[in-house]
């Protein structure tokens, strides 16, 4: 059993890593991380959260480099010990260096490109059995069958899901499908419930470029809102799309943050959307945009979604992480 987070230490950590990083360059590590990573775990939170992120879908097509290293499985042979999010290479190594700070309470790796996601199979060592929380930002490929029925297999267990998506006709690749078919694709045929699992639907939108801090009723206390990397309130569209919410299929699902300009409390233009399924936990959102630290790969078109001042971007990654893999 996982006690409460160091609630005092993490929001300065993920200030470090953020608007603060220049700080912590110029100040000196000391200065800028008073507490020591690792020092501050309490008893009892021995074994690490273990965190994949995947990257076997097509998630360096085009401009996106949706790694948190170059590194792969292991981001750990890039820097063992990452301080600030340039230590590991792609452009979510913010979110994964924010949590490698604290390497006795999370535990990170990459499912490599060429892999296929699997639950139950011994022979890979980055089967989902293996892991508590699964990221998945931006597919570009289709999952197959098997891998549809991995993926809801690992939540029905209790395992957690953050699944992002971008906007419509996002195909990077070009090969007919972007991640919003993807991602209904999983929700409609994966062999385990085909009848809207979640309660969400991802909606065929492309929007341009917005800005909301319209919270869910009632959603202000929710964990991924009011969470030890602080409070999330606000995000950013940057061709984005939202998705739609059933509660007649999945009584859990629930919005905590819609487009700016809806109803609070209705069933469409949910921009960050929560629910569960079996014993496990999801989120959906709809852009990969705010994510973005800035920095990856040559090659690659980036923007620093993740230190807008427009979203609390980080706040909804790092909140979202701890209450998927049921640390708060
Ligand atoms: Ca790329
Ligand atoms: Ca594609
Ligand atoms: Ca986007
Ligand atoms: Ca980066």
């Amino acid at each position: 059993m996982r006690l409460p987070r160091p609630h005092l230490a993490r929001p300065a950590r993920a200030a470090a890593l953020g608007v603060g990083a220049v700080a912590l360059v110029a100040g000196g590590l000391t200065a800028a991380l008073p507490a020591v990573p690792g020092a501050a775990p309490p008893a009892g939170a021995a074994t690490p959260l273990r965190v994949l992120f995947d990257n076997a879908h097509a998630q360096t097509a085009g401009n996106a480099d949706w790694i948190i290293s170059t590194s792969q499985p292991s981001p750990y042979n890039q820097k063992s010990a990452p301080t600030v999010e340039t230590d590991w290479t792609g452009a979510i190594s913010a979110w994964g260096v924010s949590l490698a700070q604290y390497p006795t309470e999370y535990r990170l790796a990459t499912n490599p490109s060429g892999r296929s996601l699997t639950y139950g199979s011994t022979s890979n060592a980055q089967d989902l059995a293996n892991y508590d929380v699964l990221v998945i930002d931006e597919p570009n490929t289709a999952f197959t069958a098997a891998e549809r029925k991995a993926i809801m297999t690992f939540v029905q267990n209790g395992g957690g899901l953050y699944l992002i998506v971008d906007h419509d006709q996002s195909d990077r690749n070009n090969d007919g499908v972007d991640s919003v078919d993807i991602a209904n694709q999983l929700f409609s045929s994966n062999g385990v419930d085909d009848t809207n699992p979640f309660g969400l639907t991802v909606a065929y939108q492309n929007i341009s470029s917005e800005n909301t801090a319209n919270l869910g009723s009632g959603a202000s206390t929710h964990p991924v809102v009011k969470g030890a990397w602080g409070t999330a309130s606000t995000s950013i569209l940057r061709g984005a799309t939202t998705s739609t919410l059933s509660t007649a299929a999945n009584p859990n699902a629930k919005c905590l943050l819609y487009r700016a300009g809806v109803s609070n409390t209705g069933s469409t233009g949910c921009f960050i959307a929560v629910s569960t399924f079996g014993s496990g936990r999801v989120i959906l959102w709809g852009d990969s945009s705010p994510v973005d630290d800035g920095t990856g790969q040559s090659g690659n078109t980036l923007y620093d979604g993740w230190n807008d001042p427009a979203g609390t971007n980080a706040a909804w990654a790092l909140n979202g992480t701890d209450w998927l893999g049921r640390l708060s």
